[in-house]
């Protein structure tokens, strides 16, 4: 556990007040991904009408968490979590051919909120370790990452239950957030 914090907080500490939003499918590996980062405990609250946010926070950088996917009417909530968020990370299954077009639609929407416009985008491959996962090159052109125009992306291959590729793709994150300053 001492061993991850401190690798978060070299690649984190120096910039304060952090918010970073991670969202996907549900059983892409967010909560996975959580646990396995060892950040603190996590807090699961369900806001006014009903839908699960799961929060770390460590130090001063707050982790939101939720699912999305057909929840069309409680996308207005969100937008509370949107606010200040500099980065965000959406999570995909590798192996889930079937659902890709439904993250697709639901990165596409979110990425369209306008408080999210300077947020930079990295997408987790996650469970590489399975068998016959799609390649991040795939998930890439089936998301239409390459059409994204001036946003800042990258995709990341993971196994969030070896923890594989987590730090990289923070890495690339922390480098690739915009400075507060600017
Ligand atoms: P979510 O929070 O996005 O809904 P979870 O997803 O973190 O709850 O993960 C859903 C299931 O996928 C969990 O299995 C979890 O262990 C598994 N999982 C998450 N990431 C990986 C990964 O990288 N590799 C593999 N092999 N499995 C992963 P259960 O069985 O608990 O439902
Ligand atoms: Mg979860």
């Amino acid at each position: 556990m001492g061993v991850a914090i401190s690798k978060f907080a070299k690649r984190f500490l120096k910039k304060s007040a952090l918010r970073i939003l991670m969202v996907g499918l549900d059983a892409s590996g967010k909560t996975t991904i959580l646990y396995k980062l060892k950040l603190g405990d996590v807090v699961q609250t369900i806001p006014t009408i009903g839908f699960n946010v799961d929060t770390v926070e460590y130090r001063d950088i707050n982790f939101n968490i939720w699912d999305v996917g057909g929840q069309d009417k409680i996308r207005p909530l969100w937008r509370h979590y949107f606010q200040n968020a500099q980065g965000l990370i959406f999570v995909v299954d590798s192996t889930d051919r079937e659902r890709i077009g439904e993250a697709r639609s639901e990165l596409h929407k979110i990425l369209s909120e306008k408080e999210l416009s300077n947020a930079a985008l990295l997408v987790f491959a996650n469970k590489q370790d399975l068998q016959e996962p799609m390649h991040a090159s795939e998930i890439a052109d089936k998301l239409g990452l390459h059409s994204l125009g001036q946003r800042h992306w990258y995709i990341q291959s993971t196994s969030a239950t070896s923890g594989q590729g987590l730090y990289e793709g923070l890495d690339w994150l922390h480098n690739n957030i915009p400075c507060k300053a600017m």
